[in-house]
């Protein structure tokens, strides 16, 4: 047994998945008659105190090192401490499971805040997350819900939806880019995307398309780490990258979410899948 132990398992007539309280981390949504949707890594550290490699890290409040760009931990801390478990709606054909995190101590995020995070397996995943400003000062951060996408080879996949949109190359330093084209992965891709449109991935090797559906989502980043990166990765195994892509909904950089007292932002994510 891991220091984590064993996620929540939910069940209906439509998918089963998983999840952890800690991070409010979902870790499988499976639709019935599908492989699992979600990538979790076979080397996954679930013991320590490292983020889950996989699944649906929730990246709160701060991208990476955040805007100032020397913030620790990266990412965050919100996909590192465990959530409040709020509820379980379970229906016949969907289960709604609701986590909350409040006013966690940091001096980079000095503020008074609810975050709830709401995800519903169903014949689609909807995964929501709600920052409310609880307090009496303006606040802002940056949010990502830095989703896993299982493929059947990372090389053979296109994502389209992008075409003619601005991405900042973090492969190039952050050079502003124009998209031409579908998205292609032919070596290492880590860019964060000026845009709010929704996104399709279509997977030749599976047989399937995945639909990925935003809401108040402005930036979308998407990463393979490719053969250098993932044989760095600890938690990655070296031939990884092969069979995962990170479609990631965000908030980040200049499209930080500024909440000034009593206001509330929902960024909503979506995931369904079409076999073709
Ligand atoms: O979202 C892309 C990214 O920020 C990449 O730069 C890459 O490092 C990845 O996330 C993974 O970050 P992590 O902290 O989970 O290892």
């Amino acid at each position: 047994m891991t220091a984590l132990g064993a996620p929540r398992r939910l069940s209906s007539r439509t998918a089963t998945g998983a999840m952890y309280d800690h991070g409010a981390h979902v870790t499988s949504w499976i639709p019935a008659g599908q492989a699992d949707v979600l990538w979790m890594s076979p080397l996954c550290d679930y013991d320590s105190a490292v983020a889950l490699r996989g699944g649906i890290p929730v990246v709160f409040p701060w991208f990476g090192a955040g805007r100032s760009r020397d913030l620790r931990p990266s990412h965050g801390f919100g996909r590192l401490v465990s959530w409040d478990l709020n509820g379980i709606d379970e229906r016949p054909d969907q289960v709604t499971v609701t986590h909350t995190l409040r006013d966690v101590e940091s001096p980079d995020l000095p503020a008074t805040f609810v975050a709830t995070h709401v995800a519903t397996f169903g014949a689609e995943l909807d995964v929501r997350l709600i920052v409310e400003n609880t307090g009496e000062t303006s606040f802002s951060y940056e949010e990502a819900l830095h989703t896993y996408l299982t493929v059947g080879d990372a090389r053979r996949v296109s994502v389209l939806g992008l075409e003619g949109e601005t991405y900042l190359d973090s492969v190039q330093g952050g050079q502003r880019t124009v998209q031409a084209g579908p998205v292609v992965i032919d070596g290492e891709v880590d860019r964060i995307y000026l845009s709010d449109r929704d996104v399709t991935v279509v997977d030749p090797v599976l047989g399937r398309t995945i639909r990925v559906r935003k809401t108040n989502s402005r930036n979308t980043v998407v990463w393979n780490p490719w053969i250098e990166r993932a044989a760095a990765l600890a938690d990655m195994p070296d031939d990884g990258w092969q069979s995962m892509l990170c479609i990631e909904g965000a908030n980040i950089l200049d499209n930080a979410v500024i909440l000034d007292p009593g206001e509330s932002h929902t960024m909503g994510y979506q995931l369904s899948i079409e076999s073709v």
